[in-house]
């Protein structure tokens, strides 16, 4: 016997925009993944103004999941999924972002889809916000730059809601919401909060401030959700990558340290509802001039969350940069490999005892049930002479992961409400386009060159996750 809960969400994670496809289908709008082109290993994806004729956009087609979902969940019940974590397309929704009434067959694709999920006992886990901004809102407003935007997501979220009351229970607001502390990315930029970079701005500042609006943003909606059906129960979203120092040399510990204020405070708005000390001040003395009003700060407040969802992939470590005293926001300016941990075909350090370290971390400060809603390992897989992947190396991560995971709640006493791998079934990568990034228990016949049947088949993953959730994680 584990010490899982009874009801331990065990499930897998996708986002729309990375599976669908139907990128036209039932009305949908054009999202800033939809103008993204495929890189592949070592190229990274250029962000296109618009859909423009011979380049290749990866999530147009995707794997089809708009045309075949039925079959996948059947697949995700047969490995005896209990929740299914994804996204809504916003742009199914509200297809350019501020019309003034939401898509009925952009709602109706979605009903009918937690109707299927509900016909197996799955629940739906649901991002609102999953790096699918509708375009139209990043070339008419600037993307959250723009404080309207905090209304054309409510009107999203609050459109979701209601339609979906009864069959979704579990939401997130925002996806990674702090991936963006790397300003330095356009790629990172555009994703979380359709910004485009323009020289002339501050894009410290714009972050921030793009941040906020966010925030405030991701306060109502929970405050909408608990109105609209008191059952809902709506998390945060967090990519955590703990980061360590590189020895016990102090500065480098007190590197490590800020670096992790610099990435994880806004875990702290979401949980807590208030910036932590040195934000303002940070601000203050770079003369951000942030339009953060006295209202905002009263909805943080009154919108945390319920509890924290994370992703957890890997880990980074981190040696003084010589900014010391003041030891620099910047963590990407110290940051090294850690020696002792191996590392993906991408870079990714491997490090399972990092999720139980994040976990605690979470813990530590907030003290709310926890939920891993991705996890995961990118691989090229080769499929066998028998035709099958043997994809012992998958195992061979998540089992270390669950590992830690348990101990984590087994010896740390945290709280935790399930567990969702990464990309359950193979999808496209969002960092890099790639189809051939593979992260599934069920195997997708298709390749980066966009060839191949779309036929599914299960890897050997697919039987070991099986009878991991059969016994409750006690069978590694
Ligand atoms: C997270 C995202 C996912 C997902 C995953 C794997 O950052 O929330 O959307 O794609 O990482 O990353 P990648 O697809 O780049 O391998």
């Amino acid at each position: 016997m584990t010490g899982l809960r009874k009801d331990f969400l065990w499930g897998g994670a996708v986002a729309a925009h990375q599976l669908e496809g139907g990128w036209q289908e039932g009305g949908k709008g054009i999202s800033v993944a939809d103008v993204m082109t495929a890189g592949a290993n070592g190229v990274s994806r250029e962000i296109t103004d618009g859909v423009l004729p011979g380049k290749n956009y990866p999530n147009h087609e995707a794997i089809d999941f708009y045309h075949h979902y039925p079959e996948d969940i059947k697949l995700f019940a047969e490995m005896g999924f209990k929740c299914f974590r994804t996204s809504i397309a916003w742009t199914r929704i509200f297809p350019e972002g501020d019309e003034a009434e939401p898509n009925e067959a952009g709602l109706k694709f979605y009903d009918d889809l937690f109707d299927e999920c509900h016909k197996y006992g799955i629940e739906p886990v649901i991002t609102l916000s999953h790096f699918e901004i509708p375009f139209h809102l990043v070339k008419k407003y600037g993307g959250w730059r723009n404080r309207k935007m905090i209304e054309f997501f409510m009107k999203f979220a609050t459109a979701c809601f209601e339609r979906f009351s009864g069959k979704v229970k579990y939401w997130m607001t925002f996806n990674e919401i702090n991936n963006q502390t790397n300003y330095d990315s356009p790629f990172a930029l555009m994703t979380n909060s359709g910004l485009t970079v323009d020289p002339s701005e501050n894009m410290e500042r714009l972050m921030y401030q793009a941040s906020h609006f966010e925030l405030v943003a991701s306060a109502l909606a929970v405050q909408k959700a608990h109105e609209i059906d008191p059952n809902n129960q709506v998390g945060c979203m967090i990519a955590m990558v703990p980061i360590y120092p590189l020895t016990a040399k102090p500065q480098d510990i007190m590197s490590a340290e800020k670096a992790m204020q610099a990435r994880y405070w806004f875990a702290d708005v979401h949980c807590n509802g208030r910036y932590p000390s040195w934000l303002p001040v940070h601000f203050k003395r770079e003369n951000f001039n942030l339009d953060i009003t006295e209202e905002d700060l009263d909805v943080l407040k009154a919108g945390t969350v319920d509890y924290i969802g994370f992703s957890y992939y890997m880990s980074a470590c981190i040696k003084d940069n010589g900014n010391a005293p003041e030891y620099h926001y910047d963590e990407q300016n110290g940051q090294t490999t850690n020696p002792y941990l191996e590392h993906s075909e991408w870079g990714w350090a491997v490090d399972p005892e990092g999720l139980r370290y994040g976990m605690n971390w979470f813990n530590d400060r907030y003290n709310l049930p926890q939920f891993i809603v991705e996890n995961g390992f990118g691989a090229i897989d080769k499929v066998g002479a028998d035709g099958k992947v043997h994809d012992s190396y998958r195992i061979d991560y998540l089992r270390r992961h669950i590992e830690q995971m348990k101990l984590a709640v087994e010896i740390d006493g945290i709280d935790l409400m399930g567990y969702t791998p990464w990309g359950c079934i193979d999808l496209v990568s969002a960092g890099t386009g790639q189809m051939d990034k593979r992260y599934g228990f069920i195997y997708v016949d298709k390749n980066d060159a966009g060839e191949g049947t779309l036929k599914r088949s299960r890897k050997d993953s697919f039987d070991w996750y099986k009878e991991v959730i059969a016994t409750n994680g006690e069978d590694l």
